[in-house]
């Protein structure tokens, strides 16, 4: 059985409202009162964008400083760099994709900022890089060659392995959104193309709840499938109503038992083990006043917590032996009893 968990979040999980039908409805919190709050809820760990941690356009002599200004201070505060991401998905550069794009001047670009990425993941002492391939997809099935973004995503990240041989690349894959269809969209299209670079031993994955269940798989099978082969290094766990946009709702909050079921298998396969954090990648409802934004993330770790306490008291020989006589009626019973209280 695992032991304790830590948990993780981004600062953009603590946001403003604005959404692609209105503007703003609350003003911010400072990045410092972002950290104050997750040192006074129990979180342990911070998720980066590159320009959540640093302005990337500062030279790189004073992008070393900033960084080691940043890292005592998460140091001073008892929390950690989870990972750190290149945000490729907002610069006029990456209007079409990054390393898949058809300008080789945007897949330079996607290049050496996400190296950039690198620098500033081992500056805040991670060696943790996170890929959302956001842009990376197509609006039209013509407008990019399939095989050669295959070929483009086995490329990439030999450049980003060859850079620095401690980095560790974890894809976070997703099917859609912003694109109409988004390549390498699961779990198991991410491993494929970690098999085929230099050094697959440094290429695993971080699945978020809502993306597998965009594409139509069940989060809890997807995080089993990537435990089978040791890839599981991350989660951003949140919760999802149907096939829509991507909600990044509060975990729990839409399907409980499914939420159930990622919890159940995490804890039996100890996730979290090997210093793999319980990320979560939640976003509050607009119609929250500031003060009441932050309870998501809260709320989130609460529920997760709780449904630890669920998967510990079921009683793992009754779930066997209901397996053995395949009596599904009864195991679904058997569950939503122990989620009832039962
Ligand atoms: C998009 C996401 C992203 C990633 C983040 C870190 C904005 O659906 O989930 O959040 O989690 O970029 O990889
Ligand atoms: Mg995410």
């Amino acid at each position: 059985m695992a032991g304790t968990y830590r948990f993780s979040f981004g600062p953009w999980n603590i946001h403003e409202g604005a959404d692609p039908f209105g503007p703003t409805v609350r003003s911010s919190f400072s990045f410092k009162e972002k950290l104050d709050f997750a040192v006074k809820a129990g979180f342990a760990g911070i998720q980066f964008h590159d320009d959540d941690a640093v302005d990337i356009t500062l030279s790189l002599a004073e992008q070393d400083k900033a960084l080691a200004e940043l890292k005592k201070m998460l140091d001073d505060m008892g929390l950690e760099a989870e990972f750190v991401a290149p945000r490729l998905w907002e610069n006029p550069m990456t209007v079409d994709g990054g390393w898949t794009s058809n300008d080789p001047a945007a897949r330079k670009y996607a290049l050496e900022r996400s190296l950039r990425s690198v620098e500033i993941a081992r500056a805040l002492g991670t060696d943790r890089l996170v890929l959302w391939p956001a842009r990376e997809g197509t609006y039209c099935r013509e407008a990019k060659d399939p095989k050669v973004a295959a070929d483009r995503f086995v490329e990439y990240v030999n450049a980003l392995l060859a850079h620095d041989k401690g980095i560790r690349v974890l894809g976070e894959m997703k099917p859609n959104e912003p694109m109409d269809s988004a390549f390498v969209p699961t779990t198991g299209h991410f491993l494929a193309i970690a098999s085929r670079t230099s050094d697959p031993s440094r290429v695993g994955i971080l699945i978020e709840s809502a993306h597998a269940i965009l594409a139509g798989l069940e989060p809890s099978e997807e995080m089993g499938f990537a435990l089978s082969f040791g890839k599981l290094w991350g989660v951003h766990l949140n919760d999802q109503n149907g096939l829509k946009f991507d909600e990044d709702k509060t975990f729990g909050m839409v399907n409980i038992r499914r939420a159930f079921s990622q919890v159940y298998v995490l804890d039996k396969y100890n996730y979290g083990s090997n210093g793999e954090y319980v990320g979560l990648d939640i976003k509050t409802m607009r119609t929250q006043t500031k003060d009441n934004s932050l309870k998501h993330l809260s709320n989130s770790k609460r529920c997760f917590l709780a449904l630890v306490e669920k998967v510990r008291q079921c009683d793992e020989s009754v779930i066997e032996s209901l397996r053995a006589s395949h009596d599904y009626e009864e195991l679904d019973a058997y569950i939503t009893g122990i989620l009832l209280g039962g």
